[in-house]
């Protein structure tokens, strides 16, 4: 199978997917987007226009979750899924309750970063959905090295890039660090960087970070 990554080394949904390709040691043609192809050819690629996609051979797959599952269902020699049904169950929990708890209130704080034009209720409210999408993640995370148990595992791609954006934008509102305000979460996101292929992620999140936001 031939794969092509559509990327942005910048986005939490696209390094989910490159955690797994490292950690799994695929080889993938990863494109940087804007930029690898016209904005026309990759508005053909899926209707919703978004990165990542994952290009197998002709078969277009939008939606980071999506092409997490795909590339374990068809990518086996190491897998990134526990193995027991009761931990994947909390292995897809997980990933879920970040998705829809943690990511969402995150992807708007970030349009809320320049204090011109910023709506303070809006704010505020984020703040509330953010706080409780990290409180029920603690609640689940039991203290091991990974989300689930002592391997990476999908949870884990999920999970990292979005504490790392958590831990880079609420500085912004005057959280200094959202994180340490959530031990068991701190250092979930603090042990899981030791693991290789987090680590490279969690690199370039960094220097793309950086090189958008200037520091
Ligand atoms: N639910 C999608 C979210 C993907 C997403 O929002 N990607 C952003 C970059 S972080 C994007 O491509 N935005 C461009 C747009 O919305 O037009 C996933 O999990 O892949």
């Amino acid at each position: 199978m031939k794969y092509r990554l559509y990327n942005s080394d910048l986005s939490p949904f696209a390094a989910r997917c490159r955690i797994q390709i490292y950690a799994k040691g695929l080889d993938v043609e990863i494109l940087e987007m804007p930029g690898a192809i016209s904005a026309e050819e990759f508005a053909a690629l899926s209707p919703m226009h978004k990165v990542p996609i994952l290009a197998a051979d002709d078969l277009m797959i939008p939606e980071s979750e999506v092409i997490s599952e795909y590339i374990e269902e068809v990518e086996t020699a190491i897998s990134l899924m526990p193995d027991g049904a009761e931990e994947r169950a909390k292995a897809r929990l997980l990933a879920r309750l970040g998705d829809l708890y943690i990511m969402l209130a995150l992807g708007k704080l970030f349009g809320q970063i320049n204090p011109q034009g910023r709506d303070p209720e809006l704010v505020k409210y984020l703040f509330v959905e953010l706080d409780k999408g990290l409180g029920w993640l603690a609640h689940y995370l039991d203290g091991s090295k990974y989300a689930v148990g002592d391997k990476l595992s999908l949870a884990d791609c999920a999970l990292v890039p979005m504490l790392f954006f958590a831990s880079k934008i609420t500085p912004l509102f005057g959280r200094e660090c959202v994180l340490c305000e959530t031990p068991v979460v701190h250092n979930y996101y603090t042990q899981t960087l030791s693991d290789p292929a987090v680590a490279k992620v969690h690199d370039e999140l960094e220097k793309a970070f950086k090189e958008k936001m200037g520091g």
